[in-house]
């Protein structure tokens, strides 16, 4: 075999990604790679990687945009359409080192923007946030974020209601459980193989796949309630519930009903294990089956039939992260609590409530016995925080009030934004609501390896190396392996690591030897790889040191125990281990959030009409979920991500009734539009998406048609020029971008062509 025979030649290079662990060899001067030998699904995300290292998106040497170069930092309506000039590493390292000791001196710490969210890269030292967080702490602070774009509600809601988020969540209900032990899944927004391909530091073995076989073989049943078909693998038969999408609360609350008008909950449970029962009960008042049916859009027969196929067996009801994604998303996560609190199995082995599970790699699996190499944190001495996805909010009312949490906050008056292993302008809503808000900010930094949207908006631009060009540790804490990713190609152009970026400006603001504790880069991998070699010792397994790991390109980390953790340990004996809540029960109704008195998140879970329902004008509903081909918008030009798309434009999936009903065709050019936006995009039609519904990932990147004109279409077609840029309630203020209404027409006249991935002119320095 091919593989074995270049793993015999010794060319092979470990390396690892979010998407996988993997090999990389140089065949006649081109890159390729292998998925790791072990990994029993590998993900196809791995063939964007060979592109990476050289690319022509790649950003050759550091640029700052013209008018910061000209005119001095300050607000402009230009970012985003001026030119680039080239510079010299050192020059732009003194202007940079110069403006942020401008800003600390004239506005202090707090309007320096280092949130910076982002999946950047998988190794652990060059951890392009890790290493932010490190200077700009040392530098004078920073006002930093909260939450994720992943999971901004769900992480706000769970504490008060279940437990800290991390531990109530990842690890309670495993792959290896739903394999040996549940009767029933039900699904809420499925559990699809293209999301668990990924998972945070590196997946080396992708499990999902071969246990839910495994449980379907056993005879387990399985209940997909989504809007897409292939929100769970074919191969486990799943029982398709096309719901309309935003409207589970309601499918949640008629279930409730049903269990509980026909006696089928767990009185037990409910009296011993749960607080604010009695609440939620009285709650339910009228929302029976008829009434769920009328809002999601299934009939009620099937709803009563799911309730009584729950209330039989083992039970596992999931909720996908992207339900929580959307307005009112507290409250989906909360119903289906709720939901399986009435069927008494939370804390039993694959039964009840997993937040998460399948959404990516790292969750549902046990963590290692001893901690993964991480970054060292430093101090910031600035406490002031914004949740994740209120960034525009902040850039454009500076000064101004909100809420988060039961707080009234205050948004900080944003003079320098730094972003270093993100992509705002893929990640963040209504992208031309973000152009306006980086208009107003004196200075926006950017470290990227690639000419993304976000680096075009930039003032400074500076290229740092993809992980193929750097030495690191990957590890994730739920995976056993670590892998020494070890470096196969030499920098692009003049890229260097965020590393030494970051060591270059700390010497301009007198904090290098802080920064870098005296250490190189190899140094800290030692240092990091230290750290795990003691705890590996301290527990008596096997310890190598630094070289023995580095010479055997990975090392398999002990697992914990598979015992179901915290909510196990409640479920057995709710006295003794009382959940961390203020009840120390589930709260199906918790008085703290009722008190905050807060109508778009009550104190119990509700449903809430969404704001945005589909109209005459926006008759469509739009999932904008994770692209299959890609992380994000991640190496949108590698081969897996361009072999996604038609013509090199992304493509919407329409229902076929849909489409006839527009004059569309398969593989037509139509355009998505609505108040905020529009964007072009390949049609695909498809009886497995429900009727009434479009779907267009996220990640290809945004590229409007007329720079000059911020209403002119994104010809490359990203979802977020039409998503609508609000915070799911002001419990939490998370990311609503999963969902958005729209109108559908075909293209007529000309293509435009797709220059996404051309790098913008850059002028010499004269
Ligand atoms: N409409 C809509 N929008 C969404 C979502 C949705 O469901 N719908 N999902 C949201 C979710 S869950 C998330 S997590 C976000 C993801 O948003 P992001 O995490 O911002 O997206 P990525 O494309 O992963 O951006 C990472 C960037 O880091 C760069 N990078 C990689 N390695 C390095 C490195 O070593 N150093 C530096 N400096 N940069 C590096 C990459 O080139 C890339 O541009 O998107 C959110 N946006
Ligand atoms: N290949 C790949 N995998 C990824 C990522 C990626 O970029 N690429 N990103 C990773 C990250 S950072 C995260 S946070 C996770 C996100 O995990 P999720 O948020 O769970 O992933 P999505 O693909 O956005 O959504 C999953 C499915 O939910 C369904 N859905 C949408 N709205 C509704 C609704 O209202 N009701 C119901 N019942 N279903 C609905 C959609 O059909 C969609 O396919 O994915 C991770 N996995
Ligand atoms: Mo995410």
């Amino acid at each position: 075999m091919v593989v074995r025979a270049r793993a015999q030649n010794g060319l092979m290079i470990p390396h690892s990604s979010h998407w996988g662990a993997f090999s990389a060899e140089w065949v006649d001067g081109e890159l390729v790679v292998l998925p790791h030998p072990g990994d029993p699904n590998p993900s196809p995300v791995l063939q964007n990687l060979p592109a990476s290292v050289s690319h022509r998106a790649r950003i050759a040497s550091p640029v700052v945009r013209r008018g910061w170069l000209e005119d001095g930092p300050g607000p402009d309506e230009r970012r985003g359409r001026d030119e680039f000039v080239q510079v010299s590493w050192d020059e732009v390292l003194d202007r940079l080192g110069a403006e942020l000791r401008r800003v600390y001196d004239e506005h202090g710490p707090r309007a320096v923007y280092g949130g910076s969210y982002g999946w950047a890269s998988a190794g652990r030292f060059h951890h392009a946030q890790g290493q932010l967080h490190r200077f700009l702490s040392l530098a004078g602070g920073y006002t930093r974020s909260v939450n994720t774009y992943s999971g901004g509600a769900a992480e706000v809601l769970i504490p008060h209601v279940l437990g800290p988020f991390d531990p109530v969540t990842r690890s309670v209900v495993t792959w290896d459980q739903v394999a040996r032990h549940t009767d029933t899944v039900l699904a809420f927004g499925g559990m699809a193989l293209k999301n668990s391909t990924v998972g945070a530091g590196g997946v080396s073995r992708h499990v999902e796949r071969d246990a839910m076989r495994a449980a379907k073989t056993r005879g387990a049943r399985f209940v997909l309630v989504s809007p897409l078909r292939a929100d769970l693998p074919e191969d486990v038969d799943a029982r398709w519930l096309p719901i309309e999408p935003g409207t589970d609360t309601a499918l949640m609350l008629g279930l409730a009903h049903t269990l509980l008008t026909e006696n089928l909950h767990d009185r037990r449970f409910l009296d011993s294990r749960t607080a604010g029962w009695p609440v939620f009960a009285a709650s339910l008042q009228g929302r029976d089956a008829v009434w769920a049916s009328r809002i999601c859009g299934l009939p009620a027969d099937d709803i009563r039939d799911l309730a009584r196929t729950i209330a039989r067996g083992r039970t596992l009801i999931t909720v996908s992260q992207s339900l929580q994604r959307a307005e009112h998303g507290e409250q989906p996560v909360w119903a289906g609590l709720a939901l399986a609190a009435m069927l008494g199995q939370v804390g039993l082995p694959g039964g009840g409530f997993v937040y998460g599970l399948g959404s990516l790699g790292h969750y549902g699996r046990t963590r290692n016995a001893v901690p993964v190499p991480s970054l060292v944190r430093t101090i910031n001495p600035v406490r002031d925080f914004i949740p994740v996805a209120r960034v525009a909010d902040m850039l454009l009312h500076p000064g101004e009030p909100y809420e988060y949490n039961g707080e009234r906050r205050t948004y900080p008056d944003t003079r320098l934004l730094y972003w270093c292993g993100g992509n705002p302008f893929h990640h963040h809503q209504d992208l031309n609501r973000l152009r306006r808000a980086v208009a107003r900010v004196d200075t926006f930094v950017v470290h990227e390896p690639a000419w993304t949207a976000t680096a075009r908006h930039a003032d400074v631009v500076l290229p740092c190396t993809v992980t193929l060009e750097r030495d690191d540790i990957g590890a994730g804490q739920t995976d056993p392996l670590v892998v020494a990713m070890r470096r196969a190609a030499k920098p692009y152009g003049e890229a260097r690591d965020d590393y030494a970026i970051f060591t270059g400006l700390a010497a301009r603001l007198g904090v290098a030897e802080a920064f870098t504790e005296g250490r190189t880069a190899r140094d800290w991998l030692e240092h990091l790889w230290g750290r795990t070699q003691k705890a590996l010792a301290g527990k008596g397994f096997p310890a190598p040191d630094f070289d023995e790991f580095w010479a055997a390109g990975e090392w398999e980390l002990p697992p914990g125990p598979d015992d179901g953790g915290l909510l196990a340990a409640f479920g057995a004996d709710p006295v003794g281990h009382p959940l961390p809540t203020p009840s120390g029960r589930i709260e199906l109704a918790s008085t703290t959030i009722a008190g905050f008195g807060y109508a778009d998140c009550p104190g119990h879970p509700s449903w809430l009409e969404p704001t945005e329902v589909p109209d005459a004008r926006h008759p469509l509903r739009l999932v904008a979920n994770q692209p299959a081909t890609r992380l994000h918008s991640q190496l949108d030009f590698g081969a897996t991500s361009a072999a996604g798309k038609v013509r090199g434009r992304e493509v919407v999936r329409v229902h076929p009734g849909d489409a006839a009903a527009r004059g569309i065709a398969d593989s037509d050019i139509v355009r998505l539009h609505n108040d905020r936006g529009s964007c072009l995009a390949a049609a695909r039609l498809t009886d497995e998406v429900r009727r009434g519904v479009v779907q267009l990932p996220t990640g290809a990147w945004y590229t409007p048609l007329d720079p000059d004109d911020p209403t002119s279409p994104c010809v490359h077609g990203n979802p977020n020029v039409l998503t609508r840029d609000v915070g799911s309630s002001r419990l939490a203020q998370g990311c609503t971008g999963q969902l958005t209404v729209v109108q559908l027409s075909r293209w007529e006249g000309e293509v435009p062509p797709v220059r996404a991935h051309e790098p913008p002119a850059v002028v010499p320095r004269t």
